[in-house]
């Protein structure tokens, strides 16, 4: 049984919660949270370093009792300490901490006097006004759990596209190694690299469907079987995923994949074209006067029918790429393989995990033209951010650099922190010795909309501001975006010559798609980088792409698929 890292970051986090509302020690359960998060964000898989029988006591935060924790995880999936611990508090009760409002302690007060078990019944005794009577709590924080119940509910769970492929990848090769899977493809918003996913969607073209079915359900990860048919199963795996298999004839493989890829509004918009002209189309294919089939073996010859080049998955989401298409308008998308170099990257000169060195070797192998480093200004406390001095220390270490290294240019910028009063963390006098400047808001988030809007326009009116990271500060399922004016922004960034960001961290993906649609149509130039804090963040790269794409951008609208000498024009406002 393959063992991610999430699983193992899922266990420490479990008994975290759980030792939680035991009422533990603090800095034990810190200590769990703390290895969870380590081991989440490692990039090699813990696993294997296991099995290679390397010291995970080198790793921040782990010790001597954490290591033989995860040994014991990875040898067997469980923990045994978990396990006792659950005897003793119910596992249901972590759930509640999800609940806003309700920490440990209310949530073992709950549980002890009203013998609330679980999220039911804490609704339940919520409707019938039990938990106001509590002391601790009264009917504001009680309507406060209704509400977030409520919207609990109501939001179905998605996960980020990165956890979708830690879990979709190994999956699909287990497929593939079936010798009754013919074409296997990924289907639904995976397939179109939407920036969350729902559940995961596979097609296979199989003589033998059963034997694929069979095949897929004995899957190792798979915990729930909640369907198992001849054309279509459904599991649900250990980490909560579910997935969709569907088998289908190879005649049918194009339709079934456009049909299944979706999205749903872009399949929409096929039917009624399809009707308009007296056609039907469906996951079978097209047919004319009711069943006599023209086509449905390919997404291509299905689409040539409708009189349209082929559609990029990312594009199929009903935002005009039909008529686009219709008119031979269709963008002709970015691709990874025009990234030239990335623009944001951290060492640890600020809050980065690989040294300057490291960084620029790694950027190297990648085959970038150019890599730029853009430590924290030292407003950015938490990251470490350096004042002019250190920056003037940074500068010539790379001067220094570049007159060594051949075939990459390391730029030297800084990521400068926009102070809330709109001017910038440091001083012109040495912004001007950089290559271009990265400007950022890391403070202040709850402005009013004018005030941010302000704020963000007179930075800009610095002429060494040349770039706007992550411009709405959102990460997903973590912070919503600031409050601005983006219209505004965008008017003023095309005005003078300032560059919007993709940060194509997979947390953050900032600005969205609808954003960077928005800013291609308004003439304003992005770049894609990836907030790398560690070298093998650099390979982040691909998530900004494939958001780049979804906002319809072309290899032009990218400032950093231009070689340096086209940058350096840009850069000079
Ligand atoms: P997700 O899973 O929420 O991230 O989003 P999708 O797009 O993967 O949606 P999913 O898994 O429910 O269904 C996969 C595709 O199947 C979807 O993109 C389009 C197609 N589909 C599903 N339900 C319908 C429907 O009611 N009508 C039409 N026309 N297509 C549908
Ligand atoms: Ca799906
Ligand atoms: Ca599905
Ligand atoms: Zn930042």
């Amino acid at each position: 049984m393959p063992i991610h890292n999430s699983d193992v970051a899922n266990i420490f986090n479990q008994v975290a919660d759980l030792l939680d509302i035991e009422g533990a020690n603090i800095f034990r359960i810190r200590a769990y949270r703390d290895a969870a998060r380590t081991v989440k964000g490692l990039s090699k898989r813990v696993e294997d370093m296991v099995k290679e029988k390397e010291d995970l006591q080198e790793l921040p935060g782990i010790g001597k009792d954490l290591a033989k924790k995860i040994e014991e995880i990875v040898e067997t999936g469980s923990l045994e300490f978990l396990e006792e611990i659950k005897k003793r508090t119910n596992p249901e009760l972590a759930k509640m901490l999800s609940i806003s409002g309700l920490g440990p302690k209310k949530v073992s007060k709950i549980n002890k006097e009203l013998e609330v078990e679980n999220l039911e019944q804490l609704q339940e005794a919520a409707e019938k006004h039990k938990i106001q009577e509590l002391e601790g709590f009264g009917k504001k924080s009680e309507e406060k759990i209704l509400k977030a119940l409520k919207t609990k509910k109501e939001e179905a769970p998605r996960s980020k596209l990165i956890s979708a492929e830690e879990i979709a990848e190994p999956l699909f090769e287990y497929l593939e190694d079936d010798e009754n899977v013919d074409k296997i493809a990924f289907a639904g918003s995976y397939r179109r690299h939407k920036e969350t996913v729902g559940d995961l969607d596979i097609l296979v073209t199989s003589e033998n469907p059963k034997e694929v079915m069979e095949h897929f359900t004995s899957y190792e990860d798979v915990e729930n079987i909640q369907a198992k048919g001849k054309t279509k199963s459904t599991v649900i795996l250990r980490s909560g995923f579910q997935v969709d298999l569907r088998v289908v004839e190879k005649e049918s493989y194009g339709a079934a994949l456009l049909y299944f890829t979706g999205s749903k509004a872009h399949n929409i918009k096929l039917r009624n074209l399809a009707l308009d002209i007296d056609l039907k189309i469906n996951e079978y294919g097209v047919f004319k006067n009711d069943d006599d089939k023209i086509a449905g073996k390919t997404e291509e010859e299905i689409y040539d029918i409708f009189d349209m080049p082929y559609i990029e998955p990312e594009l199929r989401e009903d935002r005009g790429e039909v008529e686009a298409a219709r008119e031979g308008n269709l963008p002709d998308l970015i691709t990874p393989d025009d990234i030239k170099g990335d623009l944001q990257a951290h060492s640890t000169h600020s809050d980065g995990r690989n040294s300057l060195q490291e960084m620029v070797k790694a950027a190297k192998e990648r085959g970038y033209e150019y890599f730029a480093i853009t430590d924290h200004s030292q407003s950015v406390r938490v990251a470490n951010g350096l004042d002019e001095k250190r920056l003037g220390k940074e500068i010539d270490e790379i001067d220094k650099m570049n007159e060594k290294i051949d075939g990459i240019q390391i730029l030297k910028s800084c990521e400068v922190d926009i102070l809330k009063d709109g001017s910038l963390d440091l001083d012109d006098s040495i912004l001007k010795e950089l290559d271009f400047v990265l400007c950022a808001i890391h403070s202040y988030f709850d402005l009013s909309a004018e005030d941010q809007t302000r704020r963000i326009l007179k930075a800009m009116d610095n002429k060494y501001f040349n770039i706007l990271a992550h411009p709405t500060g959102r990460k997903i399922g973590e912070r919503k975006p600031y409050d601005f004016d983006m219209e505004k922004i965008m008017e003023a960034a095309k005005e003078r010559n300032c560059i919007l960001e993709i940060d194509a961290h997979p947390v953050r993906l900032d600005i969205n798609d609808h954003y960077a649609k928005m800013s291609k149509d308004m003439g304003v130039k992005i770049s894609i980088s990836t907030d790398a804090h560690a070298k093998n963040e650099l390979a982040y790269m691909k998530y900004g792409v494939w958001q780049a794409r979804r906002g319809w951008l072309e290899k032009d609208d990218v400032i950093n698929t231009r070689k340096w000498k086209e940058l350096e024009k840009i850069f000079k406002r």
